[in-house]
């Protein structure tokens, strides 16, 4: 731990590096790196392994600049998907400056959260506990046994009680997050915000809307990536995306009754998509079915998950 004279010795420094969201599936991690980066770069649902790769927002300060690196929250891997989504979440330990283990505080201890901090311990790494969604708590007491259990295993650089949704998380953490970092000069440019493609991005955004509008096996058999783009106008582009399925039963699922629940995803992934671009766009999906694309290493590299 820095002492107090080395950190008053550094104040006038400019400091930059990067930072790891670790954590359980569901935990709030992309709802925490949208909110800090102030503008939504990561997709984001109910849904657990929302995230399926790393995500890099970027915070500019005049204090310096903080890389976020957002991970696929900590499951059992089943298919090659997940094996490289746990493999992310391994080399994104390795590489940052600073670990935040995000915990969900609303729901109780489970192995999963044993398994969460045990990666933390054996990084070693400077860290950072953020125990969120506080604002289910109506007993705010009931962090106290949480806190005092998380202080005896490890040696936390700050343990803060947060809730991603909230505004003023963006006030503190940041500054928080800085004063661990080395001196250093800007790793990106003062205005980007994210390390993502657009049409990444895009892609994310219609299986956000998948993920959001349907329920069980579905979010877990979706991939989403964007094959054809088309800039016909500076103030409109065509976007051609394919939604990968396993079976024809799930297609139908997606496409839904008259087509309803396909037209619903496009509409609402729209919005988004144009407020992203700053202009119109004309949203194409189609529904594809490929068997077994989770553990199709090919196909896998061009939705952009490696390991
Ligand atoms: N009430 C409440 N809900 C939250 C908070 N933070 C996140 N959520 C909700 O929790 C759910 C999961 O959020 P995500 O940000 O997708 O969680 P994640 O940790 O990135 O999940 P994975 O990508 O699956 O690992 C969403 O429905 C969020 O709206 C919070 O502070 N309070
Ligand atoms: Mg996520």
């Amino acid at each position: 731990m820095s002492s107090n004279s080395q950190t008053t010795r550094q104040e006038s420094l400019y400091r930059s590096g990067y930072v790891a969201f670790i954590g359980r599936p569901n935990a709030g991690k992309s709802t925490l790196l949208n909110r800090l980066v102030g503008q939504k770069i990561a997709a984001v649902s109910d849904k657990p392994q929302t995230t399926r790769f790393k995500i890099q927002g970027i915070i500019t300060s005049p204090e310096g600049q903080i890389v976020l690196v957002d991970t696929p929250g900590v499951h059992k891997p089943g298919y090659e998907m997940n094996r490289r989504m746990m493999a992310t979440v391994q080399d994104a330990l390795l590489g940052v400056d600073l670990v935040c283990l995000i915990r969900d505080a609303s729901v109780s201890t489970g192995s999963g959260d044993k398994f969460v901090l045990e990666l933390v311990q054996r990084s070693k790494k400077p860290a950072l506990l953020l125990l969120n969604k506080i604002d289910k708590l109506k007993d705010k007491s009931a962090l106290l046994p949480l806190i005092e259990w998380y202080r005896h295993e490890y040696e936390w650089r700050e343990l803060i009680p947060i809730s991603a949704l909230r505004e003023n998380v963006s006030d503190v953490l940041p500054k928080e997050m800085i004063k661990h970092l080395p001196a250093g000069e800007p790793i990106f440019g003062e205005d980007e915000l994210t390390d993502q493609s657009v049409r990444t991005m895009v892609a994310e955004i219609v299986r956000e809307k998948i993920l959001q509008t349907t329920q069980e096996e579905i979010p877990y058999v979706t991939a989403v990536v964007t094959e054809k783009w088309e800039d016909v106008r500076e103030d409109f582009t065509r976007i051609h995306c394919a939604i990968f399925v396993e079976r024809p039963s799930q297609k139908k699922i997606v496409i839904g009754k008259g087509a309803a629940r396909l037209k619903e995803i496009g509409i609402q992934a729209r919005q988004d998509i144009e407020s992203l671009l700053g202009h119109r766009c004309h949203l194409e999906l189609f529904v594809k079915v490929e068997k077994d694309w989770r553990d199709k290493v090919q196909l896998l590299d061009e939705m952009g998950i490696s390991g």
